[in-house]
């Protein structure tokens, strides 16, 4: 008898795992999780060919609902992380996924190496501007003007980060931001992303209502960026000095030649080394 093999699903459902995820109803994360499967879909990736990295965080969960190969590591750590097993394992896709807390305050400074890198591989920062997990404290991203019971009365009177200037600025070579209330145009953007060469930025507005219940008129208020993506820096420096933080779409999509490590490696052995370092 025949015995007929099914080819591999490749439908977004096929990259969900087997566990539910313990979001507050409402959550944007979900429409981020959504967004990752259908890219995964649409580029066909073969689920044990994609690892997705991330730190703590509410949304660094994402990597337990997926059915990929994921690493759930350690608060603000996931793209240094990440950053070892693109070079260990170039053949895999890298996606790297958590929060504003998570990137932006503890893993900041690793957020700014990883745009100077230029290592291939997608960054998805789910942004809500709100520590979610902790029972919300402001984040870098947050409004100075916020006020959030005894940890910040008052507001935190502080700039917020500005993650898309900082990401640009620092040399990652894309640069777009999508919304969790769309999953599917966050699903294109991510589809561009990962394909595009070198370290990709994506930024997603994704709403914690239960912290920030306000953050639900989000989706009003997004809106496509007002011109197509540039590849010109100062171009898209303007576009970004310009952007009332609801833009959505490619922001810049560059054209650096991404991190090869064996153009950077030397023949010397370590006695060579040690005396190069003598004093
Ligand atoms: C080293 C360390 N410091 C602090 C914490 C506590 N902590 C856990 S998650 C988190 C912030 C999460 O916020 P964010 O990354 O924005 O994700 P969200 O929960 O909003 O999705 C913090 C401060 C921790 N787990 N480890
Ligand atoms: S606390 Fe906020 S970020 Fe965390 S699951 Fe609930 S709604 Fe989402």
């Amino acid at each position: 008898m025949n015995e007929t093999v099914s080819p591999p699903r490749h439908d977004a459902q096929s990259y969900k795992s087997a566990t539910k995820p313990v979001w507050c109803p409402g959550c944007g994360h979900y429409g981020v999780l959504a967004a990752i499967t259908k890219a995964l879909a649409a580029l066909e990736a073969p689920p044990e060919e994609v690892a997705v990295i991330s730190g703590i965080g509410c949304s660094s969960r994402i990597p337990a609902y997926l059915n990929t190969y994921g690493f759930h590591g350690l608060h603000g750590r996931a793209l240094p992380l990440a950053t070892g097993l693109k070079l260990a394992r170039p053949e895999l896709t890298v996606l790297v996924a958590g929060g504003d807390g998570d990137g932006f305050s503890i893993g900041g400074n690793h957020f700014i190496s990883a745009c100077r890198r230029n290592v291939d591989m997608t960054y998805v920062v789910m942004d809500n501007q709100v520590y979610g997990m902790t029972k919300g404290q402001a984040s870098p991203t947050t409004d100075p003007e916020w006020e959030h019971g005894k940890l910040t009365p008052g507001g935190t009177g502080i700039n917020p980060f500005q993650p898309l200037v900082i990401a640009l600025a620092s040399g990652a070579n894309f640069v777009g931001r999508g919304s969790s209330s769309d999953p599917n145009g966050t699903a294109r953007l991510l589809v561009d992303a990962i394909r595009h060469p070198g370290f990709s930025f994506v930024h997603v507005l994704s709403p914690c209502l239960t912290f920030r219940p306000e953050q639900r008129e989000w989706k009003k208020r997004v809106h496509p960026a007002p011109e197509e993506a540039t590849s010109d820096l100062a171009t898209a420096a303007v576009r970004l000095f310009n952007d009332d933080g609801f833009y959505v779409g490619i922001l810049y999509r560059g054209d650096r030649e991404p991190y090869a490590p064996e153009r950077h490696r030397t023949d010397w052995d370590s006695t060579t080394l040690e005396q190069a370092f003598e004093i």
